[in-house]
C-alpha cells in the first residue's frame, strides 16, 4: 500500500527558539511497515503555509493511507489537514493517532460534529497500525480482530481491546532518509 505519514505543523513557541524538531512516532511507524512504500511528511519543516507541500506529496505518491500525529494543541490543526486531504481525494482512508487521540477516543467519536477520519489508534502504533495497513489490502477487511484500533461500523464507531504494552527491543528501527527537499522520504 502506498502510505503518507504526517506530523502537524504546530510547535510550542520555546522550540522555533532552538531548532525544528523531528517528529519520532511517524518514522518509527514508517520502519514498522515492511513491504510498504512508505512517505514521512513532517509538516513542522514548512509551517506556516504548509499546504503546498501537503499537495505535492498526496499528488506525487497518490496514497492509499494517510496517518496524521497530534499532540492536544495540535488536533484542531489535524481536522484542517483532514478536511484539505478529504477535499483532494475522497476515497484516501484517514488514521489518527498520537496522545490526544490515545485519550480521548471515545469523547471525540461520541462528539455531534462528523469527524474527518476513518480510523483511530489508541496508545503504541507500531503494530496496531502495521496490522490495520495489511488488512485494508485485502477487498474484505476483518478488522475486529485489531487490538488498540477504533474504527466505523455503519454510523457507530467501534472501539477494539486495547492492546497490550508492546516489547520494544525485537521492533525494527526508525526509518528515515532525508533525501527529499527539506522533508523525510524512502
Ligand atoms: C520527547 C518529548 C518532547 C521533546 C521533543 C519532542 C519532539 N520530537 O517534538 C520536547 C522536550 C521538546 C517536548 C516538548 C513538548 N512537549 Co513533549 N514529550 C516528549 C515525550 C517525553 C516523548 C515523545 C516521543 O518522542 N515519543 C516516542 C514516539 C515514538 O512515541 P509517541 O510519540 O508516543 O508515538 C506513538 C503513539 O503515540 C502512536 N502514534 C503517534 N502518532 C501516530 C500517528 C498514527 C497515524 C498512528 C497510527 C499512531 C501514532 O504510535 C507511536 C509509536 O508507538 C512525551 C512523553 C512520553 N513519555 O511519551 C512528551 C509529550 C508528548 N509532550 C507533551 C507536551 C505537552 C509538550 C509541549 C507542548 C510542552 C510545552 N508546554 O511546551 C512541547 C511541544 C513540543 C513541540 N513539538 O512543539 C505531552 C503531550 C500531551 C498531549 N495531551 O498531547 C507529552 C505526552 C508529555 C505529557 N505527559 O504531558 N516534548
Amino acid at each position: 500500500m502506498r502510505v503518507l505519514l504526517l506530523s502537524m505543523p504546530d510547535t510550542a513557541q520555546f522550540t522555533d527558539f532552538v531548532t525544528r524538531l523531528p517528529n519520532l512516532a511517524i518514522i518509527s511507524l514508517a520502519g514498522n511497515l515492511p513491504g510498504h512504500e512508505v512517505r514521512v511528511l513532517d509538516l513542522v519543516l514548512f509551517k506556516p503555509h504548509f499546504e503546498a507541500a501537503l499537495r505535492q506529496a498526496l499528488t506525487s505518491l497518490r496514497p492509499q493511507v494517510v496517518g496524521l500525529s497530534a499532540m492536544t494543541f495540535q488536533f484542531d490543526t489535524l481536522l484542517r489537514v483532514a478536511r484539505l486531504i478529504r477535499a483532494f481525494d475522497p476515497t484516501i482512508k484517514l488514521v489518527a493517532g498520537g496522545y490526544h487521540v490515545s485519550l480521548m477516543a471515545r469523547e471525540l467519536t461520541a462528539e455531534a460534529e462528523e469527524l474527518p477520519l476513518d480510523f483511530l489508534v489508541r496508545v503504541e502504533g507500531e503494530t496496531t497500525f502495521r496490522e490495520l495497513v495489511t488488512e485494508l489490502e485485502k477487498p474484505a477487511p476483518d478488522l475486529g480482530g485489531i487490538l488498540g484500533l477504533s474504527y466505523r461500523q455503519d454510523q457507530e464507531w467501534v472501539h477494539n481491546p486495547n492492546r497490550p504494552l508492546l516489547e520494544l527491543i525485537p521492533l525494527p528501527c526508525p526509518r528515515a532518509k532525508p533525501d527529499w527537499p527539506t522533508a523525510f522520504i524512502f
